[in-house]
C-alpha cells in the first residue's frame, strides 16, 4: 500500500495494528513538517473528504458540491456508510466523500474510529472540515488534530444564518491569519458561501506541492 504523502510509494505493514501504529508515528509527529515532506503533485482527480461533528452540514454541503448524485455503501467489513459522489470544482472533476460524524480523532465510536481509519489510510488530497459557527472554539479542537495528520485541511464555518442570529459573528480572514489555513464562512442552508468554498478549493487542490505553517 502506498502512501499519498510521499514522493515515493512507501510500504506499510500489513498487521492492522502495526500499520495504524506506523502511521499515528507518521501523521502525528513530534516535529514539524520537513520540506522532504511535502506534497507529491496532485493526481489529476482530487478526491477530497468533508469530515466533522454530526448535524454541522456535512450532507447539505456534499449535496451542494455534487448536485445530489451519490453513491453509498458500506465501507468493507464495517457497517459504515460512506457516500461518494463526484463534482466539478475549478473545472475540473473531484471525487467527493461525506464521512460520518466525528468530535475527535482520539476515537470513541464505531463511525469516529472508521473516519479516522479512513483519513489515515486513503489517498485524499484535502479534508474540509466543516463546523457549527455557533460551536467555533469547541470544534477547532479536531481542526488541529486535522491539520497534525498533515493532509491539507480547509475549515468550513457553517450555519452562519443560525450564528449571525445569535450575535456571533466569524471573522473569515483573522481566522484564516491565526490557523494559516484556508477558511471559509458559509451558510449551506442559504447557499451562502458556496462560490467562495469552491474558488478556495480550486486553489487549494490544484496547487502541487502546496504546504501550510501553523
Ligand atoms: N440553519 C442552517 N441549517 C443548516 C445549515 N447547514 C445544514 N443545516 C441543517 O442542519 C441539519 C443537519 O445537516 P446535515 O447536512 O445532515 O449534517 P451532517 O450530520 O453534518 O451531515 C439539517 O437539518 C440541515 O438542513 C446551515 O447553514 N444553516
Ligand atoms: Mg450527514
Amino acid at each position: 500500500m502506498s502512501c499519498n504523502r510521499c514522493p515515493e510509494p512507501c510500504q506499510l505493514p500489513s498487521n492492522n495494528v502495526n500499520k495504524l501504529r506506523s502511521l499515528w508515528k507518521r501523521f502525528w509527529p513530534q516535529k514539524r513538517p520537513t520540506a522532504s515532506h511535502q506534497l507529491a503533485p496532485l493526481p489529476s482527480q482530487a478526491t477530497i473528504a468533508l469530515v466533522g461533528s454530526p448535524n454541522v452540514g456535512k450532507s447539505l454541503l456534499f449535496n451542494l458540491l455534487t448536485g445530489g448524485y451519490t453513491t453509498v455503501s458500506n465501507y468493507p467489513g464495517t457497517t459504515v456508510e460512506i457516500a461518494k459522489s463526484q463534482g466539478i470544482i475549478g473545472g475540473q472533476k473531484v471525487t467527493i466523500i461525506d464521512t460520518p460524524g466525528m468530535y475527535s480523532l482520539m476515537s470513541m465510536t464505531e463511525e469516529e474510529q472508521f473516519t479516522r481509519d479512513f483519513l489515515l489510510t486513503e489517498p485524499i488530497d484535502l479534508v474540509i472540515h466543516v463546523i457549527d459557527a455557533k460551536h467555533l472554539s469547541r470544534m477547532l479542537a479536531l481542526t488541529f488534530q486535522l491539520m497534525e495528520t498533515q493532509i491539507p485541511v480547509l475549515l468550513a464555518v457553517n450555519m452562519l444564518d443560525e450564528a449571525e442570529k445569535s450575535g456571533i459573528w466569524v471573522n473569515e480572514k483573522q481566522l484564516e491569519a491565526s490557523l494559516g489555513i484556508p477558511v471559509v464562512t458559509l451558510s449551506a442552508a442559504q447557499k451562502r458561501g458556496i462560490q467562495t468554498l469552491t474558488a478556495k478549493v480550486a486553489n487549494y487542490v490544484y496547487t502541487p506541492a502546496l504546504s501550510y505553517s501553523y
